[in-house]
């Protein structure tokens, strides 16, 4: 078979060598593994500051946004509710290990709540010590929400692929946005900062560590799925070296759900790195931002000061003449969504909370048989993906299950078509934001799923795992790694994430994007908040 990049196959990519010239200086840092610098915890803001800009979150949105304002001579202060994750723990790694989670792998948990919650149908959760850990899972009604907490958000958990939307999907994505300027600017400078690259061709085909996404591959076509290499933000090079032995292993030692201590270029060294070289930002870790409310020179923002077991230890507060929202999508709509229903923010429209979607996501295993096994060693970084959108509305990652062991599993990701939003309400009576996601909603993006493994499985003569999420149980049906939506662009804003009602405010992360992306998320959420800012500094500063 011919080998497919998403380039050829129309999901456009930034080529090997773009990703080699880009990020020069960033290889070297990663090279140094955990020693390199991360965000460091500069002092934290004091209580009655007054500063010119104020970002609510270190991820993405908020990590394009500080730079590029930084860039235009902004003073900017950001607020991070999560920990600066710059700091070796006993065993001298920042980050735990998936395969041996602990106090570190979830936020304010005494059990961890793995998105693989079974193996072989045995429960595997297990007894944490409550602590500020990397990984939230945000249960509502509905749905478990899984974040990163800490600086560099979701770019400290997640699986770092770095996709584009086909082009001629983009008008499902985002509307009200002119793809000419996403495609021939934002999307690239978002590529390029980001250190998106693809792995050497060669190299997938001959390693252990991607036999499983090999066996992946040649049941795709054998079904006749068109299947697409993906670009990454793993340090290639780096992982080439783990398997050879010659360096400190993270993806080839199953480091990835609960953060990657090497190779993985985190925002903390591609965005934040910038942003700390900027001199002009500081970052306050461990402190979350509760209430943002108009005042004089500005928005009075008000935050409390977290231990590492959730408490508070001090209450400030602060005045920022601008203020942006990047907390995420379920963190900047629960903060809008209260602040209008309590009267702290009375003028934001009615949209404010609607359009929250879960990116189609839905996992699934399928057991092979003795004859296809998919590896001991497994690279935690996913790097090939099924692209079935034409007719089915599915693109499926082909992800690992880097357990240590033959597992004789496929396991999957897919991101598929789904007309299910949700919406965010404030409920006074238990003072806490509700999602009014169901559960049952996840139904057609299981038959989007369908449409591609069950012809895979009668062509195989294969069968799904059952015991991955339960006992006999086999659609993770239950969760999203990608929540979207909730201050819709041109809606709840304007086009360029001003927030309607509240001159100074805005929204610069995922809850901008109307609940999907029909593939991963970062790229596009990155990619628009490198256009909105450009227009904010030109038009507003
Ligand atoms: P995000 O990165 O979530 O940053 C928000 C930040 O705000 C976080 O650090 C929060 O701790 C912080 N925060 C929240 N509330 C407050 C508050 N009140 N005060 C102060 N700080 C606050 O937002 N996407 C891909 O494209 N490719 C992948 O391979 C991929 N894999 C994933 C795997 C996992 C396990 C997960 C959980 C996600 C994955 N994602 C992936 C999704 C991606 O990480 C996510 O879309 C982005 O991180 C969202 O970016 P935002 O800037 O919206």
């Amino acid at each position: 078979m011919e080998h497919t990049t998403t380039c050829g196959n129309g999901l456009p990519g930034p080529s090997r060598r773009t990703f080699i010239t880009g990020t020069g200086s960033i290889i070297g840092a990663v090279a140094l593994g955990a020693a390199a610098p991360a965000a460091r915890a500069a002092t934290p803001i004091a209580d009655a500051a007054v500063v010119p800009a104020l970002v609510i979150g270190t991820g993405y949105g908020g990590s394009v946004a500080a730079l590029r304002l930084a860039q235009a001579g902004v003073d900017v202060h950001m607020v991070e509710m999560g920990m600066a994750w710059d700091t070796p723990g006993a065993d001298g790694k920042v980050f735990a290990n998936t395969t041996n989670p602990d106090q570190r792998s979830f936020w304010l948990r005494t059990r961890t709540k793995q998105p693989l919650s079974n193996f072989l149908g045995f429960p595997i959760d297990r007894a944490v010590p409550r602590y500020t850990g990397v990984l939230d899972a945000e249960d509502f009604a509905g749905i478990t929400v899984y974040q990163g907490r800490g600086v560099g958000g979701g770019s400290l958990v997640n699986g770092g692929m770095a996709v584009m939307p086909r082009r001629e999907l983009f008008g499902e994505v985002l509307p009200t946005v002119n793809p000419d300027e996403m495609y021939g600017n934002y999307y690239p400078r978002a590529n390029s900062e980001l250190g998106a690259g693809l792995v050497d061709p060669d190299w997938f085909d001959t390693t252990e560590a991607y036999q499983y996404a090999r066996v992946g591959r040649k049941h795709a076509q054998r079904s006749g799925f068109p299947h697409v290499f993906v670009p990454t933000v793993y340090d290639w090079d780096y992982m080439e070296q783990e398997a050879a032995g010659t360096v400190p292993k993270s993806a080839l030692a199953g480091e990835i759900l609960y953060g990657n201590n090497h190779g993985k270029k985190s925002l903390q060294k591609t965005y934040l790195a910038k942003v700390r070289a900027t001199g002009r930002v500081t970052i306050s870790p461990l402190h979350r931002v509760v209430s943002v409310a108009p005042a004089s020179g500005g928005y009075a923002v008000t935050m409390e000061q977290l231990n590492t077991t959730g408490d508070v230890v001090a209450t400030k507060q602060v005045t920022a003449a601008k203020v942006f929202f990047a907390a995420g999508s379920v963190g900047t709509s629960k903060l809008l969504v209260r602040l209008k229903a309590t009267g702290a923010l009375p003028n934001l429209n009615g949209e404010v909370g609607k359009g929250w979607g879960d990116n189609g996501n839905v996992m699934c295993g399928r057991a092979n048989h003795l004859w296809d096994p998919t590896g001991r060693l497994q690279s935690s970084i996913p790097t090939l993906g099924i692209d079935n959108w034409a007719a089915g509305g599915a693109f499926a990652e082909v992800a690992p299950l880097p357990t240590g062991i033959e597992t004789y599993a496929s396991f999957y990701l897919s991101i598929t078509k789904t007309p299910n939003r949700a919406q965010f309400t404030w409920n006074a009576a238990a003072g806490k934001v509700e999602l009014s996601w169901q559960t049952a909603w996840k139904q057609v993006s299981i038959n989007a799923a369908k449409s591609i493994f069950d012809r895979i499985n009668a062509k195989e003569g294969t069968i799904y795992r059952t015991d991955l999420f339960g006992a006999y149980k086999i659609w993770g049906d239950h969760l999203t790694y990608h929540p979207l939506g909730g201050a819709v662009l041109g809606k709840a804003t304007d086009n360029h994430g001003r927030l309607h009602g509240h001159p100074g405010l805005y929204v610069i992360d995922g809850s901008l994007i109307p609940g999907t992306t029909v593939v991963n998320p970062f790229v596009t959420i990155t990619a628009l908040a490198e256009r909105n800012i450009e227009r904010i500094i030109a038009t507003d500063l």
